[in-house]
């Protein structure tokens, strides 16, 4: 049975969640919507996601949005899958931490880096990518400090959903100057990540070639 209906485009926002979808081994379908070429603002679309982005994901029939709240939710109601810490568990607030300083910090200096010129006006878009640039490094100091003593994964010791907005988040500063892989404290953690079968299977899905790990 499909629970779960996921709109999405390669690389973006919804990367999260399709991983997270993947990972759980949770029934659902992909729908592809074409933000390049303008699909989040057909009627249609516009129906389910009014603020025009991806993603969308259709649980119990509800058109939901906003990638981080959409992996905490997945989280909350599918516990089995261990990828966030149980309530009351001492890993519980850090994962928190993580989870709404990515979705605070790191995300929306990302929207201002790549969308300075069309969210704001077009003659500030170099001073908005300077700031945008200053957070995202201090955010890549953040994150290498926290995973600085080699451990596996952001909290406890296991996979969870901080792991996958962190990495998807890592990914998009591929092509900007603060780059994640230019960073000796992060490259262990990306390349262990990369090597998951999940994350495989989800660049396949999203036809994603462009942040792999070389083939050995
Ligand atoms: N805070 C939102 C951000 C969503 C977002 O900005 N998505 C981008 C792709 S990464 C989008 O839909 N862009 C199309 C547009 O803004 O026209 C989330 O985390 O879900």
């Amino acid at each position: 049975m499909t629970n779960y209906t996921l709109y999405y485009s390669p690389g973006a926002a919804s990367m999260a969640v399709h991983w997270m979808l993947i990972e759980s081994r949770l029934p659902f379908e992909l729908c592809f919507i074409d933000i390049n070429q303008g699909a989040q603002h057909s009627a249609d679309y516009l129906r389910l996601n009014p603020a025009a982005r991806v993603p969308t994901l259709i649980v119990d029939g509800v058109p939901r949005h906003e990638s981080t709240a959409l992996l905490m939710l997945l989280a909350e109601r599918h516990p089995e899958a261990g990828l966030a810490p149980a309530p009351g568990c001492a890993d519980r607030a850090e994962w928190f931490e993580w989870m709404v300083y990515l979705a605070n910090t790191l995300l929306p200096a990302m929207r201002d880096w790549f969308y300075a010129d069309s969210d704001g006006d077009p003659a500030g878009t170099e001073a908005v990518r300077a700031l945008a640039e200053r957070r995202i490094g201090q955010a890549l100091d953040r994150m290498g400090e926290q995973l600085a003593d080699g451990r596996a994964y952001f909290i406890g010791g296991k996979l969870s959903t901080v792991d996958f907005l962190a990495v998807m988040l890592m990914r998009w500063t591929r092509n900007l100057p603060p780059k994640a892989t230019s960073r000796a404290n992060l490259m262990p953690y990306i390349t262990r990540l990369r090597a998951l079968p999940s994350f495989i299977e989800l660049n396949k899905k999203e036809g994603l070639t462009d942040w792999s790990n070389p083939a050995s």
